[in-house]
């Protein structure tokens, strides 16, 4: 009988042993195991059912035996269930794992547009200068953008060939002053205003025009404002945008709305004047077009030019974009390749 025992223990723990493994398998092999030694029709069931053969002064000792094994076989059960399940559980999270120390996916930051930039650099500059910024409509009618601002009916810029007419009387605006001409007809003075904004013009896409880009266009109105006033602010301007030493120059010029008339150069802000490829060989650069508004443009919107007087001028912000980012190709700001635009 004790043979006997010994020899179904070993048997089973041998069993046990090799039912290694990690997955459900492996678990049911262990049932199956624990079933054909312990359940009702087991090995060791059938040892503890054959009791009553055995001589009644040995029943107990042979019964303990039994009941020894049977713990035995039970807890070597109990430790490979264990023994798989943990094995399986590490498995599982080896396969799940996420690795926290790897590097985040690098997420782009837009950012502001070269005109943009640009822009907001121009208005920095007029909101330090005590000026307001004002927006307006990119539809004016003829009186807004030409008649007010002392362009007769048969000027040439009235030209179907510069002008975008939407019908008789409205079109897109080819420059902000109408933006001014709005304002001053409020009536309220002083005016210390920057107009910027996109205008249209009719013109074929090349490397310097496009048939919409931006301008930003100034105004000053007040008692006693002389082309000195002009002269001062815009230097200030230059020397705020391009740097200390820059120097300016006024050339005589011709704008309807303005009398005098002038266009502003700056010193060569790469060679500093001497001449380079930048400035082709002159040593300037022509920045902007400006003068002392036009009485008949005063006079137009409800001001007295006897009273008042003051000076305007007009910026083109793309050329400020080339010129600050040294980009030598206008199409290049409206393309929308994220390379080129993400460089300034
Ligand atoms: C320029 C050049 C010179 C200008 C004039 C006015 C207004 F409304 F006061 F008459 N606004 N802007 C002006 C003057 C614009 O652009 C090259």
């Amino acid at each position: 009988m004790k043979e006997k025992l010994e020899q179904i223990k070993a048997e089973a723990l041998k069993q046990i042993e090799a039912a290694g493994g990690t997955g459900a398998q492996a678990l049911e092999l262990l049932n199956e195991i624990r079933v054909s030694y312990l359940g009702k029709k087991g090995e060791l069931t059938a040892l503890l059912k054959g009791l009553k053969n055995v001589a009644s002064e040995e029943r107990p000792m042979v019964g303990q035996m039994v009941n020894e094994v049977r713990g035995e076989i039970e807890e070597v059960l109990a430790g490979a269930t264990e023994k798989i399940k943990a094995a399986a559980l590490e498995e599982r999270m080896k396969a799940e794992a996420i690795d926290v120390t790897l590097p985040a996916k690098k997420g782009y930051m837009g950012h502001r547009h070269a005109n943009t930039i640009a822009l907001e650099e121009v208005e920095r500059i007029f909101i330090g200068m005590g000026y307001e910024v004002v927006e307006g409509p990119e539809i004016e009618t003829d009186y807004y953008n030409f008649e007010a601002l002392n362009i007769p009916a048969d000027h040439p810029a009235k030209d179907e060939q510069d002008t975008f007419f939407i019908n008789g009387d409205f079109l897109l605006r080819t420059q902000t002053s109408g933006t001014q001409v709005h304002e001053m007809e409020k009536g309220k003075l002083p005016i210390r205003m920057i107009a910027p904004g996109r205008v249209f013009r009719s013109d074929e896409v090349d490397a310097t025009h496009s048939p919409s880009f931006h301008q930003v266009e100034g105004l000053v109105i007040d008692r006693h404002i002389t082309f000195a006033d002009l002269k001062g602010t815009l230097a200030e301007f230059a020397r705020e945008l391009f740097g200390e030493e820059t120097r300016v120059k006024f050339r005589p010029h011709h704008f309807n709305f303005t009398e005098p008339s002038a266009e502003m150069d700056v010193s060569c802000f790469k060679c500093g004047g001497k001449g380079c490829r930048f400035c082709k060989g002159s040593g300037w650069i022509e920045i902007l077009g400006c003068g002392m508004v036009h009485p008949n443009v005063l006079t137009m919107s409800g001001i007295n030019p006897e009273e008042y007087t003051g000076f305007a001028f007009g910026v083109g912000l793309e050329r400020i974009a080339l010129l600050k980012y040294e980009i030598d190709d206008m199409r290049l700001l409206y393309e929308n390749d994220i390379r080129f635009l993400r460089q300034f």
